[in-house]
């Protein structure tokens, strides 16, 4: 039997320089792999807890040392010797050894190293790529990419409240063909937005983070460039937003705080503030439309909304099933997103998407803003046919990372599906 022979992690620095955990496997047959774990900035509430060091004297407070020694010690204690092949037994050693739910104790960054790592190595033993050893046969579906060329709210230094405006290439046939037409949209947009005098310099995924005057100028800049880069707007590329509206919420007076535009607006003005949005520009999707503290704006968000546009929870959902479970009853959004690092395994994380599928609810296959070189959710998305991903403009490597990955087992499968409209429309 091939078990684990042995683990380690150790601290390496993320895209925004910050210090993150990486883990390595080692089995019994000498296999070894390793993985890197990202990090968010607009995090949810009730995400799993990154646990960080909080000493002032490295990295701000920032280390990640003590999620290291716990995968060296106690993790390292607990696994060697189990069985390969089993992730949904090594998660569940993780958690129970844990004990709590949300991973307070061993911290998140410290059991999603070693599941990941784990994964790929019973991947690399079996000589499967990751995306066949976890999803098998049935993984075939290469995602929409959803890229976020204009960044804004927690992720830039800019004054556009919404936090990401995406393009989604939807009418092409294959994967390849979408992210190209995405790069030549960026570019376009680059000229643009240099002739106007803005600055290009981009935010932590890769896109630009303009000083623009609304929250609808980024749309109408990026409608400018699908349409100079010579596609059709609406047709062949769509809009996405993420306004992660929980950093826009204050929880005290029930207001969102638009302050790029200088006013608040109540639950109900924000919704038809999408309404308005949605009626006057080819928007597919919205991500975190209003706060994760907002259930009942969130039900007549959908109510509203939810016929006619995807509606993400990424903050409002974190990744997990419970939370998912509770806005499947209460039908609140129709599409989650998906963070391995919101939930802390990567089996908790498949559960989460089964769920969703199981109830016609779409799964985004997301990066966080703090990234590394680590594309394991490229493989992943593909693994599960989650159909979207989101992973950052088409600049800076970390971002490229995943795309790259993806044009690679595009040509692995042949081609296998790329849904666009079919996403949609059935
Ligand atoms: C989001 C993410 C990723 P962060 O809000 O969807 O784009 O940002 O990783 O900062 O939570
Ligand atoms: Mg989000």
């Amino acid at each position: 039997m091939i078990t684990i022979a042995d683990i380690e992690a150790f601290e390496v620095l993320d895209s925004r320089g910050n210090p993150t955990l990486q883990a390595k496997v080692t089995l019994s047959d000498g296999v070894c792999a390793s993985a890197i774990v990202s990090s968010g900035a607009s995090t949810g509430k009730k995400e799993a807890l990154e646990l960080r060091d909080g000493d002032k004297t490295r990295f701000l407070g920032k280390g990640v040392l003590k999620a290291c020694e716990n995968v060296n010690q106690k993790l390292k204690v607990a696994l060697i010797g189990c069985e390969a092949y089993n992730q949904a037994k090594l998660d569940r050693i993780c958690l129970q050894l844990d004990g709590t739910t949300n991973y307070s104790a061993l911290g998140a960054n410290a059991v999603l190293g070693v599941s990941m790592a784990y994964a790929r190595a019973c991947a690399k033993s079996l000589h499967l790529p990751l995306y066949r050893y976890l999803g098998g046969a049935n993984a075939r579906v290469l995602p929409v990419p959803m890229l976020n060329i204009i960044n804004g709210g927690s992720h830039a230094d800019n004054t556009v409240d919404f936090q990401e405006y995406m393009i989604m290439p939807l009418g092409f046939d294959c994967f390849s063909e979408a992210l190209r037409a995405s790069a030549e949209v960026y570019q376009h947009l680059k000229k643009i937005l240099s002739e106007r005098g803005e600055i290009t310099a981009v935010g932590d995924e890769g896109g630009f983070a303009p000083n623009l005057k609304n929250n609808q100028e980024p749309i109408e800049v990026i409608l400018k460039a699908i349409e100079e880069a010579g596609y059709k707007a609406g047709d062949e590329i769509a809009i996405a937003l993420d306004v992660a509206s929980s950093e826009l919420y204050d929880e005290n007076d029930g207001y969102y705080y638009l302050e790029g535009e200088g006013r608040k607006l109540s639950s109900l003005e924000m919704v038809e503030y999408y309404e308005n949005l949605v009626r006057s520009y080819p928007i597919v999707s919205i991500e975190d439309g209003l706060s994760e503290d907002d259930w009942e704006g969130w039900k007549v968000l959908t109510q509203k909304l939810g016929e006619k546009i995807q509606l993400v929870g990424d903050d409002l959902f974190v990744t997990n099933a419970q939370i998912l479970q509770k806005g499947i009853e209460e039908k609140i959004a129709n599409a989650v997103l998906i963070k391995p690092n919101q939930i802390g395994s990567i089996s908790q994380t498949m559960q989460t998407i089964r769920l969703a599928q199981r109830n016609a609810y779409k799964s985004v296959m997301s990066h966080r803003s703090g990234e590394s070189e680590d594309a394991f959710i490229a493989d992943f998305a593909v693994a599960l046919n989650c159909g979207e991903i989101k992973t950052g403009s088409t600049s800076r490597s970390e971002r490229m990372a995943k795309y790259n990955r993806l044009l690679e087992i595009e040509k692995e499968l042949e081609g296998g599906e790329f849904l666009g409209w079919k996403l949609f429309r059935s």
